[in-house]
């Protein structure tokens, strides 16, 4: 999978932080692996897993704004008859074109990853928020088009969301999950753009 033209979101929640953590930094390198550009990952975090849909909702209507603004700024500085778009030095990260500088459209996201960490308590808390979060991320890619990865652990235990990060304390280091949530957003990015047009590979 070639994840080079992709640019991708994640949005985390900050509770249970040393899981998130390590959830977060299994997927960056997932992404990485498959070749999506550093420059191309964009990481948020909101307080809590009640948060993420939310986020996630915004952050992918947030991207088209900047493709929007970026596409404009582009056209902008194609504009060699107007004196104010001409500059003989490139601005930092810019792209020259000419004697006109300019940054380089920022793309819609092409996937957005929700990591969260929900454990068990004991009140109700946790049915209501899993229940609610599922559904809402759910939601969101059903009504965006973008594909939103359920990165949301559900532990009864410290130890079940520890070891599902790769922590795990006793002989059993488990496994950390965000790396298969990179894999998967990746996966689905691409999908997602050829179903798009009408491409069936
Ligand atoms: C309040 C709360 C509790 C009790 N537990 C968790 C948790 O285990 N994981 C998590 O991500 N967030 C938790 N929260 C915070 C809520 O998700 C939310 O941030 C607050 O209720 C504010 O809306």
């Amino acid at each position: 999978m070639d994840g080079s033209q992709l640019r991708i979101a994640i949005v985390h929640a900050r509770w249970n932080r040393e899981v998130i953590d390590a959830l977060v930094a299994g997927a960056v390198a997932t992404l990485k692996e498959h070749g999506v550009k550093e420059s191309n990952i964009v990481l948020q975090s909101v307080p809590g897993s009640f948060e993420l849909p939310l986020a996630a909702q915004r952050v992918i209507a947030g991207s088209h704004v900047q493709a929007g603004a970026t596409a404009t700024d582009l056209l902008g500085g194609l504009n060699l008859f107007s004196p104010s778009s001409r500059s003989s030095t490139p601005a930092p990260g810019g792209a020259s074109i000419g004697s006109a500088s300019t940054s380089l459209p920022k793309a819609p996201f092409d996937a957005v990853i929700a990591i969260g960490v929900l454990i068990k308590g004991s009140t109700m808390h946790f049915e209501y928020i899993c229940e609610s979060v599922s559904h809402a991320l759910m939601r969101v890619q059903l009504d965006t088009g973008v594909p939103v990865i359920f990165g949301v652990l559900t532990a009864l235990t410290d130890d079940q969301a520890l070891e599902r990060a790769g922590l795990g304390r006793g002989e059993n280091k488990g496994h950390n999950h965000g790396e298969d949530w990179g894999a998967a957003a990746v996966e689905m990015a691409l999908h997602t753009r050829n179903w798009s047009q009408g491409t069936f590979t």
